[in-house]
């Protein structure tokens, strides 16, 4: 196993038309969790990858494992609760450029994952852990499940990779402030985005807050900057990774998880580590080409064509 990933996947309903949702009489429904949409880029770029989770005894549940079972992804680990719902959410198209999320998660059949349900020789298993901050936000349970699996891994050798995902719809500032920094202590690598970033540390730029991570306790720190490419700091080097530019940006919801799966990807692939964030630019890019959080995610095939067909400005060391 390369990478095993924790968390929770809903099924997301889209409206059809622009404006408030409560005119929407047609909705789309995809599948969507930001931990399986990196199990995902990371089986369709031919690595093994596996899913912990807790899902509904309910059709929703049904059609999230087929559909992530489909990808090739490992789901011996996932539960059913047959009490609790799958997590629903809506995505609420208020203009081209404003889209807003409601969630119907609370205690949902993933909010009840606990830490004694995990497997400490599957997590053992792989060659990185990833878990992200979305998941502790969900219960109590979910919070020492993380930081059970997170020990598990450290326990075995497994290296440790953190993206904070802030979702500030799931806790207050202050919980999530505390945790987020916690978890990207414990965490060998960590993945924030710039927002996330200024939201543990305080305003400042990529460097300094990259140090900030460092100096916290991360030993790689990768900041995702968007259509800028992405900052890096380990102790042998430090850097700004070019993105890839993308002409029409049809749904950049995902992109940061597709970066996560195309940076764990050029590790598992023993690239070094600009490469592998190169890569991870490359896939976060291609998935905001895409309408979903998954439906853009490449295969090596056309991953190599987008690298080597798209403009990419120099690489500053
Ligand atoms: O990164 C995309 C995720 O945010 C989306 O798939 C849903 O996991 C999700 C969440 O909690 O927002």
């Amino acid at each position: 196993m390369d990478v095993v990933t924790l968390g929770e996947t809903m099924v997301l309903f889209t409206t059809k038309t622009t404006g408030l949702m409560r005119y929407s009489g047609d909705f789309s429904t995809k599948i969507a969790g930001a931990e399986s949409n990196v199990a995902i880029g990371l089986t369709r770029l031919g690595h093994q990858a596996g899913w912990i989770s807790r899902l509904g005894d309910d059709e929703f549940g049904e059609r999230i494992l087929s559909f992530i079972r489909g990808e090739g992804i490992d789901v011996s680990q996932v539960m059913f609760d047959d009490v609790a719902s799958t997590g629903l959410y809506f995505k609420e198209k208020l203009s081209p450029d404003e889209v807003k999320v409601k969630y119907y998660r609370n205690d949902s059949a993933a909010s009840q994952m606990l830490a004694h349900d995990l497997d400490e020789t599957y997590i053992a298993s792989a060659k990185f852990l990833h878990v992200t901050g979305i998941t502790p936000a969900l219960s109590k349970d979910c919070y020492e499940t993380v930081l059970t699996a997170i020990d598990y891994a450290k326990r075995n050798g497994v290296t440790v990779v953190f993206d904070p995902n802030l979702r500030r719809k799931l806790w207050t500032e202050s919980q999530a402030r505390k945790v987020l920094r916690e978890l990207s202590a414990m965490a060998d690598i960590v993945l924030p985005g710039i927002d996330e970033a200024e939201f543990v540390f305080g305003r400042s730029d990529p460097e300094t807050l990259a140090q900030a991570f460092y100096d916290n306790g991360a030993s790689t720190v990768i900041m995702k900057l968007g259509k800028k490419g992405a900052y890096v700091l380990s102790d042998k080097t430090s850097s700004f990774v070019e993105g890839f530019s993308v002409e029409h940006i049809v749904d950049p919801v995902g992109a940061g998880d597709g970066f996560a799966a195309g940076c764990l990807s050029g590790l598992v692939d023993g690239l070094d580590l600009i490469e592998a964030v190169r890569r991870g630019n490359a896939v976060g890019a291609m998935v905001t080409m895409a309408d979903g959080d998954v439906e853009g995610l490449p295969d090596k095939k056309r991953l190599t064509h987008f690298m080597n067909n798209t403009h990419q400005d120099d690489v500053e060391r």
